[in-house]
């Protein structure tokens, strides 16, 4: 069955044909020498991947819509990679496991289901369009969960930790919701600043962003 265009964009949401670039902190400098892929947690054996051992993973290609937490959505994105399941393959992930800690570059997480994580077009993209992700897209290799708010889907991934409970990651231990489903709004969890701003959208994200400049600033600061 195939969607009316209208139908596929979720409450609260506006399309667009641009792709905007949004992350806390900088766009990582990465040396694909040193580049790692991380396989831990709930696992019998840890596994560590070279950039050239994961490039060389099946290759599967799917198409999927974006959905922002910040309010726009864009469709009909095409993106190369490995599927979530194929990585997982490599180890024997323990019964216990039922939440997964996806790890980006600078200590940058995000939790989610590991259920979620199987579905057939969930991948670990390096290819966006056709072309190969530039960096502030999260090259060299990005996670794409579509059926989720953006946030979910980690740019400059490093590596996944299996887990028996859930636990929030960066954007989710700072009020972000720790499902995020777009159809059913999941944007925020109640926070004291989400009530402060009147839960507006906008104005929340303006205040969360400032103070997570802030934080971050803070750290970048050379200590005395
Ligand atoms: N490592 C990392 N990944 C991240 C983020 C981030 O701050 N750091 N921001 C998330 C958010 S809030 C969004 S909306 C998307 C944006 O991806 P884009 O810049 O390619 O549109 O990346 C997500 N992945
Ligand atoms: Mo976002």
């Amino acid at each position: 069955m195939v969607l009316d265009k209208k139908d596929r964009v979720p409450p609260g949401q506006t399309l667009t044909d641009r792709w905007p670039v949004l992350h806390a902190g900088t766009v990582p400098r990465v040396n694909l020498d040193a580049w790692t892929f991380r396989i831990f947690g709930l696992v019998d054996e840890e596994k560590i991947l070279t950039y050239r051992e994961f490039m060389s993973l099946p290759q599967t290609r799917v198409q999927s819509d974006i959905h922002c937490v910040t309010t726009w959505s864009r469709l009909d994105n095409t993106w190369d990679g490995v599927l979530f399941k194929d990585v997982m393959n490599l180890v024997k992930v323990k019964s216990e496991a039922k939440f997964v800690m996806v790890h980006a570059e600078e200590g940058w997480t995000t939790n989610l289901p590991l259920e979620d994580l199987l579905y057939d077009n969930v991948l670990f993209a390096h290819k966006h369009d056709g072309v190969d992700l530039t960096p502030n897209h999260g090259w060299p290799l990005r996670l794409v969960v579509p059926h989720l708010y953006f946030w979910k889907s980690a740019k400059w991934v490093r590596g996944i930790e299996f887990m028996a409970e859930d636990r929030p990651g960066f954007w989710e231990e700072r009020g972000y919701h720790l499902y995020a489903d777009p159809w059913l709004e999941q944007r925020y969890r109640d926070d004291p600043e989400w009530n402060e701003t009147g839960r507006n959208t906008e104005e929340y994200y303006r205040t969360i962003k400032a103070r997570v400049r802030k934080e971050m600033a803070e750290k970048q600061r050379p200590s005395s």
